[in-house]
């Protein structure tokens, strides 16, 4: 019996904690995603950036090799690609320290590299593969240096090889398990959403009233009038973005009703849709705060719905449901109103709504904050009485109506930027919506009010861009920003934080003012 049960060298057991450290790095960038959003996998970012690269000959003959199981093909391609490479790193780095774990980094800035190339650019999805790319590095490390802890003590029923044989245990049994988790939770995700990418939608019955010229005051560093989507904020209670399949969506419209009504998407898709721009916005947002934003949403009226159901005498309330089980309690004369296009929305921006943001099917209602109105993946539309049924937030503390306060915003000059002395151009965004802002004015250290320039709005549903340009010396100043409606209420002006029913108080910044 030879007495070293280690030999010089352990490239096949270095190519195993190779595969292994690096596993778990990619399985927990995945995981992570999973949590965050679908929309963040590194490995589908990859994924998509190989598709775009290959060339088209290639793309049909994996098409004609693997039909549609062409993504499964490549997705197993990457993973031997990445297993290879990763058993090389753990060879590398049990040879010259550093260099296996400077592998693993260049990997993982190669799928940051990806991620740029996706339209979901944003820092968290470049974020991710370097954090799976540092922790593989680490695990690389503690894994190598185990095994050669049992190199330099090759006894072979000694503590080291214990150590080191567990620790890869360990680490292979946990990318294993937690790989078919992600795979099994993303896979849902992946059917949806290539489902999202197939879907055309019809164009707009009534398409969206054009945007009046002006409307966009073209101040350097305000946001756009109309939000992308990659920016558009997002407030949910979801761990995990649901995954709702569209062939398998149906919106049912139980309760106080004449007639039940279930309604399928390839139904929904067949009325006469609506586009409108309507600004939405959060009730936690507080004063000065970036939770609202403006989209072009395509949709049927609710209104529409609710007549086929009959709502019956006595009811004040829909309760709308999502997939995910949580609630909003809406109005119901707000919605059935005809003045007011509250929508069952599947466009966003001219896309199908992104996951994140309720697909296929999500209300939208023009004037309420979204917690009493925008349910995301809805479901379910149950008309109800306010004093039977309660929404997800109103048992959480927050009020049982939430309509949008009148409120403004000073976007420019950024805070905590200094400006040159001068002409100061000051500018912003004010939001009244469905009444429509009047009039915005600002106030330099507690000055007089001064009216500023107001752009058109898109419609009475929408924010306001506004600018003003002041005549500033050199020094500090408070500027503060009010706006009224069109019926000449001005905004409140009393301190108050975002609960039980929204913020108010005006935006107040504080400029320096440089020679
Ligand atoms: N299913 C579901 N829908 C939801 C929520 C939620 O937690 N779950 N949050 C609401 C809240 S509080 C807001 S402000 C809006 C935000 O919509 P957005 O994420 O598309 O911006 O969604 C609403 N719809
Ligand atoms: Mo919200």
């Amino acid at each position: 019996m030879p007495q070293q049960a280690a030999p010089k060298r352990h490239s096949g057991l270095a190519a195993a904690a190779g595969v292994a450290a690096v596993g778990g790095g990619v399985v927990a960038g995945e995981l992570l995603a999973g949590f965050a959003s679908p929309s963040l996998s590194p490995m589908t970012a990859v994924g998509g950036a190989v598709i775009d690269a290959v060339p088209p000959g290639v793309k049909d003959w994996a098409i004609s090799l693997f039909g549609t199981a062409d993504k499964a093909a490549l997705l197993t391609g990457m993973a031997l690609v990445i297993a290879a490479v990763a058993a090389l790193a753990g060879v590398l780095e049990d040879r010259r320290r550093f260099t296996g774990a400077a592998l693993a980094g260049l990997f993982g800035l190669a799928g940051a590299a990806a991620v740029l190339t996706r339209a979901q650019a944003t820092p968290a999805a470049l974020s991710l593969p370097i954090v799976a790319a540092l922790i593989a590095a680490f695990l690389l490390r503690f894994l190598i240096k185990k095994l050669k802890a049992w190199r330099a003590e090759p006894a072979p029923d000694g503590q080291p090889r214990r150590s080191f044989l567990q620790a890869l245990a360990i680490t292979g049994t946990a990318s294993a398990v937690g790989g078919a988790a992600a795979g099994m939770w993303r896979g849902a995700a992946i059917a949806v959403s290539d489902a999202r990418g197939r879907l055309s939608l019809p164009p707009a019955a009534s398409p969206a009233p054009a945007i009046p010229s002006g409307a966009e005051a073209g101040v350097a560093g305000l946001q756009p009038l109309v939000t992308p989507n990659p920016d558009f904020y997002r407030i949910d209670t979801a761990l995990s973005v649901p995954s709702v399949n569209p062939d398998e969506w149906t919106l049912k419209v139980t309760g106080m009703v004449d007639r039940e009504v279930r309604l399928t998407f390839a139904e929904l898709l067949a009325k006469p849709l609506l586009e409108r721009h309507i600004t939405i916005a959060c009730v936690s947002n507080g004063v000065g705060g970036d939770l609202i934003g403006n989209a072009r949403w395509l949709g049927w009226p609710v209104r529409e719905l609710l007549a086929e159901a009959g709502p019956r005498h006595g009811a004040d309330m829909v309760l709308s449901r999502s997939a995910d089980g949580w609630t909003a309690g809406t109005p119901l004369d707000i919605l059935t109103d005809g003045e007011r296009d509250a929508l069952l929305a599947v466009g966003m921006n001219g896309e199908p709504l992104p996951l994140e943001h309720g697909f296929p099917v999500r209300l939208v209602v023009p004037g309420l904050y979204g917690y009493v109105s925008a349910t995301k993946w809805v479901t379910e539309l149950k008309v109800t009485r306010f004093a039977d049924d309660a929404g997800y937030w109103t048992p959480r503390g927050w009020s049982e109506r939430g309509p949008i306060k009148t409120s403004s915003r000073i976007d420019v000059p950024r805070s905590g930027r200094p400006v040159s002395a001068g002409a100061v151009v000051f500018a912003g965004v004010a939001w009244a919506q469905h009444t429509g802002i009047g009039k915005v004015e600002l106030r330099i250290n507690r000055g007089p009010w001064r009216e500023a320039e107001l752009a058109p709005g898109i419609s009475h549903d929408t924010w306001y861009q506004w600018k003003l340009a002041a005549d500033l010396t050199p020094g500090q100043y408070e500027v503060q920003v009010r706006a009224a409606d069109l019926r000449g209420n001005v905004q409140d002006e009393t301190q108050r934080p975002p609960a039980p029913d929204g913020a108010t108080g005006f935006h107040t910044v504080r400029v320096d003012v440089k020679s």
